[in-house]
């Protein structure tokens, strides 16, 4: 496991909130409880740098945390529960979609998902409007270790089907046995460095 350096830069409601930065930027986007901000912590080595927790909803705005002082790293609340009254698509006309859309330096859509769930019907719409706008997609599936190595596989393989990319184009994480994360973080690097 490697060292990186992260510190909070911003949590953001809107975009005066945005950090004033101009390093390149990731965003990880996906379904309530996939593992965005486990992902997060677990791709920099630390335990509580991003908010996790049982119960979905955990996390409420747009936190930007800057790595190794070269590429921002942005969490965002998951779609497909009510945060606080909120449906997804306030949080998503409020907070996702002026971000994606307007954000300069954003790059890259880290697409987060569950290993054991079938991508929904707003993970699909997330990848498209990523591409719409330009960003490379990096499917990572979260909880690998909830799978056995064949059922990993095979769920693997129908998630990419249903995402429409290669197998070999997703990547398995577990936040537990911090496995699969230096994979991640180098697709991250070569994205932002070819930029
Ligand atoms: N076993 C296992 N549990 C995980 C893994 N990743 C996340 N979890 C658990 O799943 C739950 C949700 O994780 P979070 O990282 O908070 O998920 P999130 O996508 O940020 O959730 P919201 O911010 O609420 O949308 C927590 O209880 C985590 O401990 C993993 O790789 N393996
Ligand atoms: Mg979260």
């Amino acid at each position: 496991m490697n060292f990186h350096d992260a510190e909070l830069l911003a949590t953001a409601a809107n975009r005066t909130q945005w950090p004033d930065s101009t390093l390149p930027e990731v965003m990880f986007a996906g379904r309530s409880n996939a593992g965005k901000s486990t992902l997060i912590n677990t791709l920099v080595n630390r335990k509580k740098l991003a908010y996790t927790g049982k119960t979905p909803g955990k996390t409420r705005l747009l936190n930007f945390f800057e790595v190794d002082h070269r590429i921002v790293f942005c969490d965002s609340p998951g779609y497909g529960y009510a945060i606080g009254g909120d449906d997804t698509a306030e949080v998503f006309s409020t907070l996702i979609d002026p971000y994606m859309t307007e954000r300069e330096q954003l790059k890259a859509l880290v697409l987060v998902l569950d290993i054991r769930r079938t991508p929904s019907e707003d993970d699909l719409t997330m990848m498209e409007y990523a591409r719409a706008n330009h960003l490379k997609v990096i499917p990572v599936c979260m909880k690998a270790d909830k799978l056995s190595r064949g059922a990993g596989i095979s769920a693997m393989a129908k998630i990419a089907k249903a995402l429409d990319v290669p197998a070999a184009s997703i990547y398995p994480v577990s936040g537990t046995k911090k496995t699969g994360t230096d994979a991640v973080f180098q697709a991250i690097e070569s994205i932002c460095e070819a930029m």
